[in-house]
């Protein structure tokens, strides 16, 4: 086997994992000593990656967002495979992320936002991907693979994609169509931002025609000055709870995600969605899994249950997001497409902030106290 052989390429990309290298490896007729000094080519082992088991575990800890998944998808899979599933939810990356870092130990799957895989492979906090356990893999749209956040996907697969913008009560409200809206005292105690540091600072950049990854301290004491008058007219800051209040016409307008919205709709046909014009947020998220997932083979599972494109339409059509999965959008009742998708022109992905995440952290927490 020679330094330029597929299989050896593989490894080096990180898409062969180094127990299937070593496996068909041996099948060639390659040596122990001569097997050494190529898996030394591609570097040091990556931490985890010889410890997904051969046996399905019993268990599986599985923390996603809140309504993001289909009715039926975590039943449907134990009753195919028999594991148990505990499902617990969270309402932001930052939520996610920080959960992690204070140490928690016992999740299997996590669904982080493309910035947030970017926070966390750069923490050491993912196990690669075992892509051999995927036999659904190329059901994936080509377009939502191999991203800048996760080249080559070694720890990430796609799950949803979605938007952020301006959620309405096209029967109380017109239609808003700027970030501006949040000043006006019209429409004071009807209105929510979301409970996201990311989406609120970056809408108030966008709404000064500034990037929402912004790491300019002038330019986020102004989206800090734009928030804390927004918030004068706010409700509060609520994520995936506005829905009830928006059905119910507590709530007139919410800053909200496009899937969520579609869910509300599901309830009362008045409300409806709108990108600002200055620009609102797109993001895909993944499934992952922790390098300390005590149920790594399970994790392995599901994912690639929620690959079949029976399951991931009932995701999609559930959730009101869009679906990676070519072969599943041809599936679903109402199919997000991203051509279909409003002023896609005008949005924006979220990256890693870097060193700039601790001023974000501080201006995010003098926003909430103000
Ligand atoms: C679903 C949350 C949307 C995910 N409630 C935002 N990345």
């Amino acid at each position: 086997m020679t330094s330029d052989h597929p299989l050896l390429e593989a490894l080096c990309a990180g898409t062969l994992p180094r127990r299937e290298f070593v496996r068909r490896a041996l099948a060639a007729g390659v040596g122990g000593g001569a097997l050494a000094s190529l898996l030394a080519a591609c570097g040091p082992a990556e931490r985890g990656d010889e410890t997904i088991p051969a046996e399905l575990e019993r268990n599986l800890t599985i923390y996603n967002w809140a309504d993001y998944i289909g009715e039926d998808t975590v039943a449907g899979f134990e009753r195919e495979t028999g594991v148990r599933v505990v499902y617990d939810t969270y309402e932001s990356n930052e939520d996610l992320i920080a959960k992690l870092q204070a140490g928690a130990r016992g999740y299997d799957l996590i669904v982080p936002s493309d910035y947030a895989v970017r926070v966390l492979r750069a923490l050491d906090m993912l196990a690669p991907i075992d892509r051999t356990l995927l036999g659904h893999w190329g059901h994936l749209a080509p377009g939502f693979l191999d991203r800048p956040f996760d080249p080559g996907n070694r720890f990430t697969v796609p799950y949803l994609w979605g938007v952020a913008g301006l959620a309405y009560r096209s029967d109380r409200v017109p239609a808003p169509d700027s970030w501006a809206v949040f000043h006006d005292p019209t429409w004071r105690g009807k209105m929510t931002q979301l409970d996201d540091m990311r989406e609120v600072i970056g809408g108030w950049l966008l709404y000064r025609g500034r990037s929402p990854n912004s790491r300019v301290p002038a330019e986020l004491a102004d989206a800090k000055t734009d928030a804390l008058r927004a918030k004068r007219n706010l409700k509060s800051y609520l994520s995936s709870p506005v829905k009830t209040q928006l059905i119910a016409g507590d709530v007139w307008i919410a800053h909200l995600w496009n899937g969520d919205t579609a869910q509300a709709r599901m309830e009362h046909p008045a409300i409806a969605f709108a990108v600002p014009r200055e620009g609102g947020m797109i993001y895909l998220d993944s499934m992952a899994v922790p390098r300390t997932a005590p149920h790594k083979r399970a994790a392995h599972a599901f994912m690639d249950y929620v690959l079949r494109p029976d399951v991931a339409a009932t995701i999609a059509d559930r959730t009101g997001y869009g679906s990676p999965n070519a072969d599943a959008l041809a599936l679903q009742q109402r199919p997000v497409r991203m051509d279909d998708t409003e002023a896609l022109d005008r949005l924006q992905y979220q990256d890693d902030l870097g060193e700039a995440t601790a001023l974000w952290d501080r201006i995010w927490t003098e926003i909430k106290a103000g």
